[in-house]
């Protein structure tokens, strides 16, 4: 197994209206104990200062633990804080422009629903594909329909690509997430804002099967 596919088994995609009073940072760093493995900044309405800036200070929480940190939409604030990467999504720049910006090294993932936008994903260009929503999810709002673990293993079993199931997961949902072929979760309401962010993390690693 590749170190991508091992660091998106349980994959943190921050909120920071979720994480509230704890804050993105101490959630990050209570979730990483818990054995959470990859990480991504997601936030709608910061600048791309105030990105870089959060960014800096979870690099400093992340130092030394191998956990990946990638920022949703962003490439720019990606460069300028030197993250590991950035997440994309079916109309954000394409994954060539996003390519192109980051370099051959860094992590480039991008967000699928649909067998076309699986299929049209290129492995050259994009490192992993975020595929889904399984579930329907208060937390992103302007989701597309619904795809269920039939639709998520149907989209797996589309690409060889290293992927990531990602909406309205939940720790109990992990061994059909792995019978589907995803390579992880990727989680947000799961873990931020819980009231034991560690444990909530922890779930996930003792629900392996
Ligand atoms: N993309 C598709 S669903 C989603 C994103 C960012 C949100 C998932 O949030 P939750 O709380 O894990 O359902
Ligand atoms: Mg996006």
């Amino acid at each position: 197994m590749t170190s991508l596919r091992r660091n998106l088994r349980l994959y943190l995609v921050t909120d920071p209206q979720l994480c509230g009073s704890v804050g993105v940072v101490e959630t990050v760093r209570q979730a990483v104990a818990g054995g959470v493995s990859m990480v991504q900044l997601r936030d709608k309405t910061a600048t791309t200062a105030e990105r870089v800036s959060l960014a800096r200070a979870l690099g400093e929480v992340l130092s030394g633990s191998g956990v990946p940190l990638v920022i949703n939409d962003d490439v720019e604030a990606a460069i300028l804080a030197d993250m590991d990467g950035a997440h994309i999504g079916q109309d954000d720049m394409t994954p060539a422009q996003a390519r192109a910006r980051l370099g051959p090294d860094k992590i480039l993932g991008l967000s699928c629903e649909t067998e076309q936008s699986v299929t049209a994903a290129d492995p050259s260009i994009v490192d992993y594909l975020g595929l889904g929503p399984v579930f329907g999810t208060e937390t992103k709002t302007d989701h597309k329909a619904p795809i269920g673990f039939d639709g998520l293993a149907h989209l797996v079993a589309l690409s060889s690509m290293p992927n990531v199931a990602i909406g309205g997961l939940k720790a109990p949902h992990q061994s059909r997430v792995q019978h589907s072929g995803a390579d992880g979760l990727a989680v947000v309401s799961a873990i931020c804002g819980q009231p034991d962010i560690t444990a909530a993390a922890r779930a996930f690693s003792t629900n392996e099967s």
